[in-house]
């Protein structure tokens, strides 16, 4: 019998690779702006954009240039050296987004390590709390990367079972509700409140429209750091620059990582200001390849990107136009139960239990029509294509999703 060819490529990865996944079965070697391609050569709209990182679609010409220039000339120095780029991506970054100061990490959930340090630091130097007393606190829910310390503050069993002992130091509370965290931050040994303004991994929860600027008042009025993991709903994503732009505060510690570099490289970064960064000394955080030459290069270019093309609007403007179509459906469908989210961040809930295969069986379909998506938690898919989509390709991609909605009503 003759293998498919993306058949082949299944089952290499499953042979010798480690089975911490459970992808949909397309093999992707192509990619440009809004589209993917496979390996028997199928065109689809990539509505998960590598979660989130390819905001600004696939191989985008300024971004690639960017590391082509930059990769023959200087990629690495490591911190033990200053290179030429480093502090003009400092300055560049720090006046983007309103911070005194930057400090370059590789990963998403490295700059969740790092806030979570530089907030332990500031809680023992700046707010007094004694020694080995400081306090994170999370909400139920809460997604930041696949450390130790991130999925200590987890309370997802598929992330936690079976990797304890668990780091100390930490509160879960629930989500989307103040009361918990005011009766939480009564407690003086707290050094800071971490949360996602929409929560991504969850399944695109949004929550109710005050919570976090009451959140950021409260953590205010306790001298506790409010900490923005904007790594997923930052860059444009939701339709602003930041989500958090939609509440109108600026974080204490701000986390940026995968559409930073327009999903080129691994380049993250957390923001802050001057009180706090300051608290870490030489020698007491770092990174091979945090702040290297090329990643700098290329994070400018990515940035660059989303100002001049617009993005942040063009989010807001899709994500309401995808809603509302999504919306009149839902008003005639027995399957689909709602859609949520802002910008260009969404998901809908499928009417039907976790356990039942329906959402990953859209996903299938979805495929077949020439979109991909990718359930989570069960019933949830989450629709986030790049921020570069046009009106009519968004029309098309809206028809390809009811159309293959419509098979399973
Ligand atoms: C996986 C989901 C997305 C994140 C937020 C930090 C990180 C992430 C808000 C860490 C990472 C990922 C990682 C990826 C799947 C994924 C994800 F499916 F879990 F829900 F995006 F939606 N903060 N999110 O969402 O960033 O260290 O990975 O660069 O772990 O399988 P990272």
């Amino acid at each position: 019998m003759n293998k498919s060819l993306s058949q082949n490529y299944i089952d290499i990865e499953d042979k010798f690779g480690a089975h911490n996944y459970h992808p949909l079965p397309v093999v992707l070697n192509k990619g440009e702006g809004i589209y993917v391609w496979d390996v028997e050569g199928n065109k689809y709209y990539d509505f998960l954009s590598a979660y989130s990182a390819v905001n600004q679609g696939h191989c985008h010409p300024k971004i690639t240039k960017a590391l082509l220039d930059q990769s023959s000339i200087l990629t690495l120095t490591s911190r033990a050296f200053y290179n030429d780029v480093l502090g003009d991506y400092e300055k560049y970054v720090t006046n983007y987004f309103g911070y005194d100061r930057l400090l370059p990490m590789n990963t998403g959930v490295e700059g969740g390590e790092t806030a979570v340090k530089l907030a332990r630091k500031w809680g023992y130097q700046v707010k007094g709390i004694e020694q080995n007393k400081a306090k994170i606190i999370f909400v139920s829910g809460n997604f930041w990367g696949r450390t130790l310390a991130a999925i200590s503050s987890s309370n997802d069993p598929l992330s936690r079972n079976d990797f304890g002992p668990y780091m100390p130091g930490y509160e879960i509370i629930p989500y989307n509700d103040i009361n918990s965290l005011e009766l939480a931050l009564k407690d003086p040994n707290v050094a800071a409140f971490m949360v996602e303004p929409i929560q991504g991994e969850a399944g695109v929860v949004v929550p109710d429209e005050n919570y976090l600027y009451d959140a950021y008042k409260l953590c205010k009025k306790s001298n506790v750091l409010f900490i923005a993991d904007e790594v997923q709903t930052g860059i444009g994503r939701t339709g602003k620059l930041l989500c958090c732009d939609h509440h109108g505060f600026t974080p204490d510690i701000l986390i940026l990582g995968k559409a930073l570099s327009g999903g080129v490289l691994p380049v993250s970064a957390v923001l802050s200001s001057d009180e706090i960064m300051l608290t870490i000394k030489p020698g007491e955080h770092g990174s091979t390849f945090g702040g290297n030459p090329l990643g700098c290069k290329v994070a400018i270019a990515a940035l660059k990107v989303i100002k001049d093309e617009n993005l942040c609007n063009n989010a807001e403007l899709m994500g309401i136009h995808f809603r509302k179509k999504i919306n009149e459906y839902i008003k005639k469908s027995n399957i689909v139960k709602l859609i949520r989210g802002k910008g260009l961040l969404n998901a809908i809930v499928i009417n039907d239990d976790k356990e039942s295969e329906t959402a990953w069986n859209i996903c299938l379909k979805l495929k077949e029509n020439g979109l991909l998506a990718k359930p989570t938690h069960g019933n949830i898919i989450r629709f986030a294509p790049p921020l570069t989509i046009s009106e009519n390709e968004m029309t098309n991609a809206i028809n390809i999703i009811i159309n293959s909605i419509k098979d399973f009503e």
